[in-house]
């Protein structure tokens, strides 16, 4: 960047809030203002602000979710001068040094598609995904904010999870053996990530977090103690009116500020029995795998992914929601409209129950059929939140001019608005003739639950800036061979 003055190493460690002209920050030789854009930073503006009058590069390397275009660009966007050589070295040799909070973490399947690998992001393959009902535990998506707790904070034979009710008890705790002495009760549930399809997003208009395409979704049985069994075992009834929420703490801390992962669900939804709110120990019959929160998580059926909190350390039965960032200021949906400079994130509530959506897994999108080939067989899964079962799914091969119906795999034996798994579901489908689709045939999906909710047609009418709950129709496109 020329034509930029050149400031010295004293001039930036002095820019570090408003009242000192400003918070600037270093990377390689430039100085960014980023004052501005501290509020807006979707890791939070505490963390950002641990980088101010100094070098961001440290935490770039343990945040890599930071090596993207946009971001690089959104930062050159705020350049205000550049460092000599020899004072871009000084910031370099005494930037904070940190050790590798991901030296610790799992091994995964190497089917995953990796969307970052710290924190670890993944999602299987489409066609692998609609496979099967209950999705292998090693291909189920994972979604880690945070390094892995490591195997001494999860030792389960000193786990415990803390029990607080504010305005009443100190905090019970509750040994995970003890946990495992109550009744074991099973749900299906499918968990999606409020992200989930946000890549078709970027077609309309830039979003900001992490790739995904439709794979952030899975469906899978979970055991363990039931949040309300547990209350009634340790005597403790949150009946006072003015407890609303509660909230759930995981273990895995933040490298840099050591804040932990929270969240929390209002507390009518978590105490209805209907909920079968559980504090799970086991997954599809087996031990929780590390990267799904062993040895214990949250699952709250019907509800946005971020809420299943993982590691499970205590439990906060509140007046005020939780206040952590992932609670207040990310997993909120806005209009098209709002962008960075005007989002107000206090005005939007927390995404708790998740839309009804559906996609095409089978074909994959840009796969070829025989040019000959006179039908096509699809597949794909639907869901909706809060216990609302799907009722029917209607596919196109004509772009949305007419509809199929698919068959239905439901979830077994989950009753009227308890139905947490998804439904699989299938359709062969009359393909256009050569003359009326020549080339490329589109391929649609949306789906029903059953409150005859249905999924918007398009997808910038739902943009939002976070790129999250994109339920719109599923389009693919498969192309006729030659
Ligand atoms: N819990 C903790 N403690 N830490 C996390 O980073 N991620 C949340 C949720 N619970 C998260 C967490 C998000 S955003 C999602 S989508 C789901 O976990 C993903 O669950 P999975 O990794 O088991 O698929
Ligand atoms: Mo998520």
């Amino acid at each position: 960047k020329h034509g930029l003055p050149t400031y010295s190493r004293d001039q930036v460690v002095k820019h570090t809030s408003k009242q000192s002209g400003g918070i600037w920050v270093v990377y390689n030789q430039g100085i960014y203002d980023i004052t501005e854009f501290v509020e807006n930073h979707p890791g939070g503006a505490d963390r950002i602000m641990l980088a101010a009058g100094n070098t961001i590069q440290p935490f770039w390397n343990i945040y890599s979710q930071h090596k993207e275009e946009w971001v690089y660009e959104t930062l050159e966007e705020l350049r205000v001068g550049n460092l000599s050589a020899q004072d871009a070295a000084y910031f370099r040799e005494h930037a904070p040094h940190y050790s590798d909070p991901y030296a610790k973490e799992p091994k995964r399947d190497p089917t995953l598609l990796v969307r970052s690998e710290q924190p670890f992001t993944a999602e299987p393959p489409l066609d692998i995904l609609a496979q099967q009902m209950v999705t292998p535990t090693d291909l189920f998506y994972k979604r880690n904010h945070l390094p892995v707790p490591s195997p001494t904070e999860t030792d389960p034979s000193a786990y415990k999870v803390t029990l607080s009710v504010e305005g009443q008890t100190n905090g019970i705790s509750i040994a995970l053996s003890d946990l495992k002495k109550l009744p074991k009760h099973s749900v299906m549930s499918a968990v999606q990530c409020g992200g989930n399809r946000r890549d078709e997003f970027s077609t309309v208009k830039q979003v900001k977090g992490g790739h995904w395409d439709a794979g952030a979704i899975s469906n899978a049985v979970w055991s363990g103690a039931l949040l309300i069994d547990v209350l009634e075992s340790i005597g403790v009834s949150p009946s006072d009116p003015d407890i609303k929420h509660v909230e759930f703490i995981g273990l895995d801390k933040d490298p840099t500020t050591g804040v932990t992962y929270a969240a929390s669900v209002p507390v009518e939804m978590a105490l209805d029995p209907k909920s079968q709110v559980l504090l799970a120990y086991e997954m599809n019959d087996e031990e929780l795998p590390r990267d799904h929160g062993f040895p214990l998580r949250a699952v709250v059926p019907g509800v946005v992914g971020a809420r299943n909190v993982k590691w499970l350390s205590q439990i906060k039965f509140s007046h005020g929601e939780c206040d952590s960032h992932w609670q207040q200021s990310d997993y909120k949906s806005f209009s098209p409209s709002v962008d960075w400079s005007n989002v107000d994130y206090s005005k939007a509530p927390a995404i708790q129950e998740m839309p009804v959506t559906s996609t095409v897994c089978s074909p994959l999108h840009g796969a070829s059929i025989d040019a000959s080939a006179q039908s096509v067989t699809v597949r794909g899964y639907a869901y909706s939140g809060g216990g609302r079962g799907i009722i029917r799914v209607d596919v196109s091969a004509d772009g949305g001019k007419t509809w199929h119906d698919a068959t239905l795999q439901t979830p077994p034996d989950q009753k009227r608005n308890q139905v947490y798994g998804w439904t699989l579901w299938e359709v062969t489908l009359p393909l256009p003739t050569q003359a009326d689709a020549p080339g490329d045939i589109e391929i649609v999906c949306k789906a029903v639950d059953s409150q005859y909710n249905v999924q918007p047609e398009t997808l910038d009418s739902i943009w939002n800036i976070r790129g999250l709950l994109n339920n719109s129709w599923h389009r693919i496109t498969i192309h006729r061979g030659a």
